[in-house]
């Protein structure tokens, strides 16, 4: 029974270290101007509780489509990156790499340590290089994700978020507002987006065929020549 209660405890002292942060690792960037602040450990599954920034989509039917994002921040395991397209078709392009949550709703704690800086920007596409859910898995804490691992280009991993991949928007109509979202699920780390950008390849249709003046004007010509030739042979042989 002593042997039970104590393989319990270790287990609970097991569960509690992988929820709560190693002290001394965490740094809390300063906001910076003309950038969003991400709400610290704000996250909550919805996109009210992300910092976003909305994109304009062209004229016509996607095709393909490609995210990029510029940020900084001191935790990517505290991340979850998505898209929402204008009809809120969402792909999650990232959620929390190095952690398996249990839902996307900002519980549970606390995925890769690595950092993200503004010199780097990350590129979401289909048939990206890396899984997201990867993100500073090969560097150190205080390394920075592409900076430092040249891993720069990631294919999106929802996880437990909305979404499979950039393939859900092909068919949607581009033009209306998007948004490229990112929230933060976890306590003392925290970071500002400052760029994201959507590559859009989209098909226009030709627009209908008009006939042209000249397209009556031969109708008209063809027209009189026909009534001509009818009136000429009514005369000759009525
Ligand atoms: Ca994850
Ligand atoms: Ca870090
Ligand atoms: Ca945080």
């Amino acid at each position: 029974m002593r042997i039970f209660v104590l393989f319990v405890l270790f287990l609970s002292v097991g569960a509690f270290a992988q929820q709560t942060k190693p002290a001394g690792e965490s740094v809390s960037l300063p906001p910076i101007e003309g950038c969003t602040a991400i709400p610290d450990d704000g996250y909550d599954g919805t996109v009210a509780s992300m910092a976003c920034i909305t994109i304009a989509g062209p004229t016509g039917e996607v095709i393909s489509v490609e995210a990029e994002i510029n940020m900084e921040h001191t935790w990517v395991g505290d991340l979850t990156y998505k898209v929402v397209a204008p009809d809120s078709t969402t792909l999650t392009l990232m959620s929390r790499p190095g952690l398996a949550e249990p839902a996307d709703d900002g519980s549970d704690c606390c995925g890769d340590s690595s950092d993200l800086r503004l010199a780097d920007t990350l590129t979401f596409r289909d048939g990206g290089a890396t899984s997201a859910e990867l993100m500073g898995s090969t560097i150190a804490g205080t390394q920075f994700v592409c900076g430092d691992d040249g891993l720069c280009e990631y294919a999106p991993t929802p996880d437990t978020g909305p979404g499979t991949s950039f393939a859900d928007f092909v068919g949607l109509q581009a033009a209306g507002n998007w948004q490229v979202c990112v929230g933060d699920s976890g306590g003392l780390d925290t970071g500002n987006l400052c760029g994201a950008n959507l590559v859009f390849d989209v098909y226009v249709p030709p627009p209908p065929v008009v006939p042209s003046t000249n397209f009556y004007g031969l109708m008209l010509l063809l027209l009189a020549t026909l009534s001509a030739a009818v009136v000429v042979y009514r005369k000759k042989f009525i």
